[in-house]
């Protein structure tokens, strides 16, 4: 017989083939009900003492909670039953047994802290409000990569292992490859440079990335996973935020429209928003944290506190997502071009949500000689980089592109503080397992 979901069961008459978790059990007596629980939802199978022969009644007996079981029976209308139906069973099997005491109680009615959850993942996640976290953000993806291809952009894969850091020196993993030293890539920022050498003009990726982060913070990874993207021949930064706000929007847009029951597990309302976004510049993100009693000094960047505040101020202005442009042009990696017309500024931008910094991006430098000298200023050799660096020497068109952090995304629209909580298996500095 083939097995159907229990989302099915309503509107199925006669025998059918349920399998999943025995998620409850409540032993009456002469009525026994077990809870079966699957990726779809959850359906009561009744157990009475005068319908079923003595092997199946031994062994519901026996069964542990959270063991795998296999049940064909007949579906009955039942008010009272989870969904309004129930299964008489008819045979009972069981796939696989729990162990007792279970590591934590998978359907959260016994309080476990995120310690404990991540150290058993796989039973953490059977819980469907935690599970649909992951529909979203795979739902936010499937948006993402649908605006990127609409607007002729091509998935490329880009390798992870590489010799040089890219996001700042100290922040990288070394390992050893054969005989020597290599390191984990920080972000795919050189490769989709070079894919703009190569004539391909528009590529993306949705890939991971690794950074050795010192800080232990609610917002901070070491593995994180990134929609990158980078495009030829722009006028300058603003074509970049066209592309973003529409992915933004996009992924947004695909959430709403195919998980609306996860949002509502989620308990999350969710606004499709209105493009343009808003622009602000640095210097008047600065203003609004002054005027808010946080003083900032012009070069540094917006820490987390006055970021609070100006995310609040937006809000109150009717924007969740707002862009930062124009950053301090020491404050950004040393392949963002300067503004000509004022080079201690940067053609550059951070894509936020409320106090979150989703996005960065902007235009690069794609003179030579001025990539040069950036490296050399920002104490890095521009040796170590040659195979960069070769693909400006032989017709490089003027480019530019963002690198979108997706967890941070996931977390910060899904009003998650903590960003493990919107990755399946989390690394930090104190987490490599599981
Ligand atoms: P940046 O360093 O700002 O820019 O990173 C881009 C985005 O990636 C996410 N992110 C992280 N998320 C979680 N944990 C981390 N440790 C972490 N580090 C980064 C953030 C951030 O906004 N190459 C440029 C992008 C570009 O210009 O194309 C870059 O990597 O959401």
């Amino acid at each position: 017989m083939e097995r159907i979901h229990t989302s099915d069961i309503a509107g199925s008459s006669g025998s059918v083939k349920v399998q999943g978790w025995l998620r409850e059990k409540r032993d009456l007596g002469s009525i026994m009900f077990l809870i079966l629980a699957d990726r779809y939802g959850e359906v009561q199978i009744t157990v009475k003492e005068d319908e079923v022969d003595g092997n199946l009644l031994e062994l519901a007996e026996e069964l542990t909670r959270e063991s795998v079981i296999s049940v064909v029976g007949a579906v009955k209308e039942n008010e009272q039953a989870p969904g309004g139906n129930e299964i008489h069973p008819e045979s009972l099997e069981l796939l696989s047994e729990a162990k007792k005491p279970l590591p934590m109680d998978p359907r959260g009615k016994q309080d476990a802290n995120l310690a404990t959850r991540l150290d058993n993942r796989f039973m953490d996640l059977r819980k469907v409000d935690r599970r649909a976290i992951f529909e979203v953000r795979d739902l936010a993806c499937r948006g993402a990569r649908k605006c990127l291809e609409e607007n002729g952009f091509m998935e490329v894969h880009t390798p992870k292992i590489t010799v040089s850091g890219t996001e700042g020196g100290a922040e990288v993993f070394p390992i050893i490859y054969y005989e020597r030293e290599a390191f984990l890539v920080q972000s795919a920022q050189l490769y989709k440079q070079l894919m703009q050498a190569s004539g391909a003009e528009r590529v993306y990726e949705i890939t991971p990335q690794w950074r050795a982060e010192k800080s232990r913070t609610p917002r901070h990874l070491t593995e994180s996973w990134s929609v990158d993207m980078e495009m030829s021949f722009i006028e300058d930064q603003e074509d970049v935020m066209e592309v973003q706000e529409m992915v933004v929007r996009d992924m947004v847009n695909m959430i709403k429209e195919k998980g609306r029951k996860q949002l509502e597990e989620l308990d999350v309302g969710l606004e499709i928003p209105e493009l343009p976004l808003k622009r602000l510049t640095y210097d008047e993100a600065l203003e609004i944290a002054e005027e808010e009693g946080e003083d900032i000094q012009w070069g540094e960047d917006i820490n987390i506190k006055a970021m609070r505040k100006i995310g609040d101020r937006l809000k109150e202005e009717g924007h969740d997502f707002y862009f930062i442009k124009r950053w301090p042009a020491d404050e950004r990696a040393f392949y963002y071009r300067p503004d000509p017309e004022d080079t201690k500024y940067s053609q550059t931008f951070d894509l936020n949500y409320r106090s979150w910094e989703l996005s960065s991006g902007g235009q690069r430098i794609h003179n030579l000689e001025l990539l040069k000298k950036r490296i050399e200023e920002q104490g890095m050799d521009p040796s170590d980089m040659r195979f960069y660096l070769d693909a400006f020497r032989y017709g490089m068109p003027p480019h530019g592109g963002f690198g979108m952090g997706l967890d941070r995304f996931i977390a910060s629209v899904l009003g998650i503080e903590n960003i493990k909580e919107a990755v399946l298996f989390p690394r930090t500095p104190d987490r490599l397992e599981p």
